[in-house]
C-alpha cells in the first residue's frame, strides 16, 4: 500500500534497570550484529542509525514502595522520550532497540509528543500494566502501560524519577496480542477498563488473520492514525526466542509473529516501534542467542516492508539483455 520511500531512524537503548537480570542492555548490539541495518537498507527506505543512547548511572536509588531503581528508570526514559520525539518530529519512522520493556514509557511518551492521537499495539506474553501496588515483582518492565493510561492515574503514586510523565493513552487506544501470563491485578485492570486484548487462546480460536482484522477495526475504524508497535520478543514461543528474561511456553509461531508485522506495515500507519527484551546473556548457547537476535531483525524488517511474497523493481531498473 505504502509507496513513498520512508525514512527510518534506528535508536539503541542499552538499558536493563527495569528488571533484575543483567544482559538485556546488550540487546541493541546483538540485534545490530544480526544484520539489522543491512536488512533495512535493502528495503524501500533510507536508514539512519542514531547509535545508542548513553544512560547515566545513579549512585543511590533506593526502592520506592516495592518499585526497583525508580530514579534510574525514570531518568533513562526521560532521555529516551526526548530522543524519540526529535526523531519522529524530523519525519523518521522510529525503531527503538531495547533494553527492557520499561523503555516503552519513554518511547511512547516521545512518540505521543509528536503524534498525540497515536494508538498502541502491544505484542507480548505479558500485559505490563501492573501498578506499583499490584506488581508482584516491583520490576518496572512489568508496569510501563500503567504510566500511559489516563484511566489508571488515580492508582499511580508519585514515583521519584517520573514527575515528567503524563498519561497519553485511553484504554480504547490500546490492543494486546499474545498474552498468556497475566497477573491477577492486571487481569482486573484489563477487564475493568474494557481493554481489547487477544490471548494465545484467542489466537488459537480466531486465527491470527481475524485477530488483526479486529485489532485494526478497534483502533482505526473511526479514523486513520499513527500506530506505535511495542514488540516484546517474549511474545514468541521460547523455542524461537529463548534469549529473553521472562519466557513463557505456548507463544506465537514464527508465521503468526510475521503476519502481525506484515499487516501492521500494510496499514501504512506505523510511525514508531520498540523491539525489546532480547537478552543475549540468557541464551543456552551461541545458536540460541543468534536465533533470538535474528528473529528480532525479521520482526523489524517485516514491520518496515519486507514481505514473504517478495517485491519487484520497475521494469526499467532491470538491465537489458545484451
Ligand atoms: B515484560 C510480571 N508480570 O510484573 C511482573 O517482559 C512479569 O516486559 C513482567 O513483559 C514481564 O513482574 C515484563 C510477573
Ligand atoms: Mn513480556
Ligand atoms: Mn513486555
Ligand atoms: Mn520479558
Amino acid at each position: 500500500q505504502q509507496s513513498r520511500a520512508q525514512s527510518v531512524a534506528v535508536l539503541g537503548a542499552p538499558f536493563s534497570r527495569g528488571q533484575k537480570r543483567r544482559g538485556v542492555e546488550h540487546g541493541p548490539k546483538f540485534i545490530r550484529d544480526a544484520g539489522l541495518i543491512e536488512r533495512l537498507s535493502g528495503l524501500d527506505c533510507t536508514v539512519h542509525d542514531f547509535g545508542d543512547l548513553s544512560f547515566h548511572r545513579l549512585e543511590k536509588d533506593d526502592p520506592y514502595m516495592d518499585v526497583k531503581f525508580p530514579r534510574t528508570v525514570g531518568a533513562a526514559n526521560k532521555m529516551l522520550s526526548g530522543a524519540v520525539s526529535r526523531a519522529v518530529g524530523a519525519g523518521h519512522t522510529l525503531v527503538m532497540l531495547g533494553g527492557d520493556h520499561s523503555l516503552a514509557i519513554g518511547s511512547v511518551s516521545g512518540h505521543a509528543e509528536q503524534c498525540p492521537d497515536l494508538c498502541l499495539i502491544w505484542v507480548d506474553a505479558h500485559a505490563d500494566v501492573n501498578t506499583p501496588e499490584t506488581s508482584p515483582s516491583g520490576n518496572l518492565h512489568g508496569q510501563p502501560v500503567a504510566f500511559m493510561l489516563k484511566e489508571l492515574q488515580d492508582r499511580m503514586p508519585d514515583i521519584p524519577g517520573f514527575s515528567w510523565t503524563k498519561p497519553v493513552l485511553s484504554s480504547r487506544d490500546l490492543v494486546y496480542i499474545g498474552l498468556r501470563d497475566v497477573d491477577p491485578g492486571e487481569h482486573h485492570i484489563l477487564k475493568n477498563l474494557g481493554i481489547q486484548y487477544f490471548t494465545m487462546r484467542d489466537i488459537d480460536r480466531l486465527g491470527i488473520q481475524r485477530v488483526m482484522e479486529v485489532t485494526f477495526d478497534h483502533l482505526l475504524a473511526r479514523k486513520q492514525r499513527p500506530i506505535h508497535l511495542s514488540f516484546d520478543i517474549d511474545a514468541f514461543d521460547p523455542s524461537l526466542a529463548p534469549a529473553t528474561g521472562t519466557p513463557v511456553n505456548g507463544g506465537l509461531t514464527y508465521r503468526e509473529g510475521i503476519y502481525i508485522t506484515e499487516e501492521i506495515h500494510n496499514t501504512g500507519l506505523l510511525s514508531a516501534m520498540d523491539l525489546v527484551e532480547v537478552n543475549p546473556v540468557l541464551g543456552a548457547n551461541r545458536e540460541a542467542v543468534e536465533a533470538t537476535a535474528s528473529l528480532a531483525v525479521d520482526v523489524i524488517a517485516s514491520s518496515l516492508g519486507q514481505t514473504r511474497e517478495g517485491a519487484h523493481v520497475s521494469i526499467d531498473e532491470i538491465p537489458p539483455v545484451k
